[in-house]
């Protein structure tokens, strides 16, 4: 509402400003200057405002750099992510030298031949040489920086299969993520959105026995140093898996499975103690203990200060929800990452479990006749629950189709 009468206040302020500009047009003298064509006094107005916004320029840049420097993330927490930065430097680093120089000369030039009665334009038809000179230098850099970012692109985004990266399926669904584990085998079971059906939430097939030992989680941990190979599949609509401090995203897409590979070089606890992050977390607990201190004085519950965790993220808007799509990452030796992998369930101990309460539901209960499932293939799948999938089927549809 403020935000509104704020505008409303402008706008009218505007128009003010307008109609003021029209009431000193018409009360000068008869005798005044009215002419439509700048005179020399109007072009030395210009010159010195071409000037005066470009060193306007120069000192919003600094200050953006000064203010808003410290928002860049910190070093890179994969091994990838060291040549991803020093690319986006380069290209940076390259622009703000032209864009300073070129912006400079631009608006220097517009001042130091600002428009005057005593001046005749020169007549200059073309010049061979700088015009050679101002199309080479563009495309040899241009090709420089293109050329480096293909190679930095084709190493980021190859898999070198020889490092044996673990294979971690990511599992996108409005909202929020999953992740399966290979297991032993490193090789995912097969998976469709059609054999969603009670615990099976990813539809991993059941027929394929290289699923059984596949293990899916709610918190995605990875062992430090270890190349993963992540093989991103979404449910419903168009999701990004956005991993900022590895310096890594991927879309995900419904109907296909795209991949991404990386090695995470810094665990959790390495990056909670690094300076950056302990600055950072330290400034926003200090946030937290301002508004909790209003908190207390309203008598409402004190909100937990803040500590570091990695987390995926979604990076396309993808309905309501997606402003909270996170998983929590935890990179850590390979000693904790193996204890925490033991301590989950295997897929083909869930269905098990499932199978049995099932069975014991069926004793107690009306059974579910398999082909009430309907067309939905899942009731192919041999189970007896056919509600829950043919649900799923019915909103993954209508999330497609808003997206659409
Ligand atoms: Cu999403």
């Amino acid at each position: 509402m403020t935000v509104f009468l704020v505008i409303i206040v402008l706008a009218l302020l505007a128009v003010t400003g307008w109609q003021i500009s029209k009431i000193v047009q018409l009360s000068k003298k008869p005798d005044a200057d009215t002419s439509q064509v700048a005179n020399d006094s109007d072009n030395r107005m210009n010159g010195k405002l071409m000037l005066g916004f470009v060193i306007f320029l120069y000192i919003l840049t600094i200050f953006c750099f000064w203010n808003y420097g410290k928002f860049y993330l910190p070093e890179a927490a994969s091994e990838h992510g060291s040549q991803y930065d020093t690319l986006m430097f380069v290209s940076i680093a390259l622009i703000m030298v032209v864009q300073i120089i070129t912006q400079g000369l631009l608006h220097i030039f517009a001042f130091k031949y600002k428009g005057n009665k005593n001046n005749r334009a020169l007549f200059y038809a073309d010049n061979d040489k700088l015009e050679f000179i101002w199309t080479i230098i563009p495309v040899i850099v241009l090709a420089g920086l293109i050329i480096y970012g293909l190679f930095t692109w084709s190493d980021i985004m190859n898999v070198n299969e020889d490092e044996d990266p673990m294979v971690v399926e990511i599992y996108a669904y409005q909202f929020a993520w999953r992740a399966r584990y290979s297991g032993e085998d490193n090789t995912l079971g097969k998976a469709n959105v059609r054999f969603i059906e009670g615990v099976n939430q990813l539809g991993v097939d059941e027929s394929d026995s290289y699923g059984d030992d596949d293990k899916i989680t709610t918190e995605l941990h990875l062992p430090v140093n270890r190349p993963v190979l992540f093989k991103f599949r979404s449910q419903d609509v168009l999701h990004s898996a956005y991993f900022p401090f590895f310096r890594a995203q991927m879309n995900v897409v419904p109907g296909m499975i795209t991949q991404f590979s990386f090695t995470p070089t810094m665990t959790s606890d390495e990056m909670r103690s690094s300076k950056y992050m302990q600055e950072k977390v330290k400034s926003v607990n200090d946030l937290i203990n301002e508004q909790n201190k209003e908190l207390a004085a309203q008598g409402e519950p004190a909100k937990d200060s803040y500590e570091f965790e990695y987390f995926l993220l979604c990076n396309k808007i993808c309905g309501q929800g997606h402003y909270n799509m996170q998983m929590k990452i935890v990179v850590e030796s390979e000693e904790d990452y193996q204890a925490w992998l033991d301590e989950q369930p295997t897929f083909a101990s869930t269905m098990e479990g499932q199978n049995q309460s099932g069975t014991e539901d069926a004793a107690s209960e009306d059974p579910k006749p398999a082909d009430e499932a309907g067309e939905a293939p899942a009731g192919e799948n041999g189970s007896e629950n056919g509600e829950s999938a043919e649900g799923t089927q019915e909103e993954t549809t209508v999330a497609v189709v808003e997206e659409n």
